[in-house]
């Protein structure tokens, strides 16, 4: 048996030790998070048995109805957060408002996520997640709303949790990405791939093509010349899952391009910024990637609501500069 695996608590404090007037909050907040994702990954794992599948009979904020998983997901991230005593503010997908922290259990941290993004696919067992991300109060009042609206450049930290075969967690804090599995002999996320560097370009492509007709121009023109590569190469692969947390680990580990992007029917694409899209641009930049709305780089979006939607074109450097290059034709 292994002797000296890297757990994330202990990787967390390596790292802590690492940068200069590190207090341990952020260990201690990503600790909080990493218990959260257990308690998830667990229920997930036994809903069929423990009968949380059905709807839960209430809607989130979006009108979706509300699977009794996703409730308890959500509940979980609050509680776990919250009690950490590293956060100020929370958003998450379920939560119509902001949840202020009481100021005697406030931190510098604002926390937003999606506590279990995908759920239109629990009941058939397709992979789902979780996405969080990180920002830091940036004055010594209390928290307010306006401090959960700043753009993605200034976040310090963000992840995801996998519920998948296996259930993982890929996280940076500005550092690089480094993705973790959950050893249910231990019970402990040990780190399986160290600093991700994503392919500069890969050979597969993800929307979901049913929308075909609402795509703009170059969203078509780009798609058709992967089908149809004009230079002869062989054409990339279609893979598209509809869970962003599966599609986008895809894209991060074998490379290639993820979209969501605006079409006639929704502009603004349907991925929320501050706990789908930030954090995944975040986690893509740092593994060498490049994430864009089609218009501007996604982390510098100033949102003017925290469940504001975007447009997202994310992945390898060089698939996501080649769409790019096509929207620039069709621009002129
Ligand atoms: P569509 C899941 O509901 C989700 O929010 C993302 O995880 C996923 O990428 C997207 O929606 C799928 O949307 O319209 O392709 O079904």
């Amino acid at each position: 048996m292994e002797t000296d695996f890297m757990t994330l608590t202990r990787f967390m404090l390596e790292e802590q030790g690492r940068c200069d007037g590190a207090t341990g909050e952020m260990t201690q907040l990503l600790n909080a998070i990493c218990t959260a994702v257990k308690a998830v990954s667990s229920a997930v794992r036994k809903a069929g048995m423990a009968k949380l599948y059905g709807i839960a009979g209430s809607q989130n904020t979006t009108g979706d109805e509300q699977k009794k998983l996703d409730v308890l997901a959500n509940d979980v991230f609050i509680n776990m957060i919250k009690s950490s005593f590293t956060a100020c503010a929370l958003v998450s997908e379920e939560n119509e408002n902001v949840i202020l922290v009481d100021v005697d259990k406030a931190g510098k941290y604002i926390v937003t996520f999606d506590p279990l993004d995908g759920s239109s696919n629990i009941d058939c067992l397709v992979s789902i997640g979780s996405i969080f991300g990180i920002w830091k109060k940036e004055h010594t009042g209390n928290a307010t709303e306006a401090d959960c609206l700043q753009p993605g450049s200034k976040m310090v930290a963000a992840g995801y949790a996998l519920f998948g075969s296996a259930t993982a967690m890929v996280i940076s804090t500005g550092c690089g990405v480094n993705e973790f599995m959950l050893d249910p002999a231990i019970g402990e996320f040990v780190l399986t791939d160290r600093s991700i560097m994503m392919k500069t370009r890969g050979k597969i492509f993800s929307i979901n093509e049913g929308y075909a007709q609402y795509w703009d121009d170059a969203t078509k023109e780009y798609i058709h010349s992967k089908k149809f590569p004009d230079d002869g190469k062989t054409p990339y692969g279609a893979r598209y899952i509809g869970s962003m947390v599966a599609d986008m680990h895809r894209t991060i580990k074998y490379g290639g391009i993820f979209l969501y992007p605006s079409t006639s029917k929704t502009p603004s694409g349907k991925l929320r910024l501050q706990y789908e899209s930030n954090p995944m641009a975040f986690l893509v930049e740092q593994a060498g990637g490049m994430a864009t709305t089609g218009e501007t780089r996604i982390l510098d979006l100033v949102p003017k609501g925290i469940h504001d939607r975007c447009p997202v074109v994310m992945g390898s450097y060089h698939d996501v500069k080649e769409y790019l290059n096509c929207r620039a034709k069709h621009a002129k």
